[in-house]
């Protein structure tokens, strides 16, 4: 089993107090910031943008795992501030053309995953292991946080991580998005996840502050 990593989802943050949010996230050992990037057409919503949260940089040296909910996503590589060393996931549904999207997010110095809907069957990224760095399995339909996960999302990891070791990807990581409550986390990891994006359902639960969530929730993933 790989080291578990947590990726606080910055569109539950506090943006009134976002300095003070991204120092103590450095300070517990964050290992990447999730920023959902929506346009309002492949998902029903708009949330953060590459202009904005490129600002971040200069409070931070986290990495950003961005996690693209944008239609051709392909075509959209120069709008989005990537840094070696970052994650970029593009959804395996937002495009005819998934590897050309792979290819011009690597072409950047991302490490790059391909996303799945709840709906989207894991065999479709049979020939793409060869061009991918981790998986992203989302475990509610993207668009919106505070949702419940879907009933086949247990079994969806624990199938994915058969499916990646049977072929000779035995580490490649698993991202899981969505209610990756304090709940549901620790199931997800005994099902095979290894990155957690936290949002409402966990370290930022309301009556409790980052400083005491994030450490807490690290214990439920280990
Ligand atoms: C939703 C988005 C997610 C949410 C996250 C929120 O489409 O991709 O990253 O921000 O799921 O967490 P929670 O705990 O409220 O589900
Ligand atoms: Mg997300």
């Amino acid at each position: 089993m790989k080291n578990s990593a947590i990726a606080p989802s910055l569109m539950c943050a506090d943006f009134t107090n976002i300095k003070q949010e991204l120092a103590t996230m450095q300070q517990c050992g964050i290992e990447y910031l999730h920023i959902d990037i929506m346009d309002g057409v492949f998902v029903p919503n708009i949330t953060l943008s590459s202009a904005v949260v490129k600002q971040f940089r200069t409070h931070t040296t986290i990495p950003y795992d961005y996690h693209l909910m944008i239609t051709n996503p392909e075509q959209k590589a120069d709008m989005i501030d990537v840094k070696d060393g970052d994650l970029v996931s593009v959804h395996y549904e937002s495009t005819p053309h998934v590897l050309k999207a792979v290819q011009a997010y690597k072409a950047k110095g991302a490490k790059v995953g391909v996303a799945l809907n709840p709906a989207t069957p894991i065999n479709v990224l049979e020939y793409l292991l060869p061009e991918i760095d981790f998986v992203l399995i989302m475990t509610v339909n993207p668009g919106f946080a505070g949702q419940k996960m879907v009933e086949s999302a247990l079994d969806k990891i624990a199938d994915t991580r058969k499916f990646l070791d049977k072929r000779g990807y035995k580490n490649m990581p698993i991202e899981v998005d969505g209610n990756v409550s304090n709940e549901n986390a620790p199931k997800m990891r005994k099902s095979g996840a290894d990155i957690f994006v936290a949002g409402t359902s966990s370290i930022y639960a309301k009556n409790t502050s980052l400083a005491q969530s994030i450490p807490d929730f690290r214990k439920l993933i280990n």
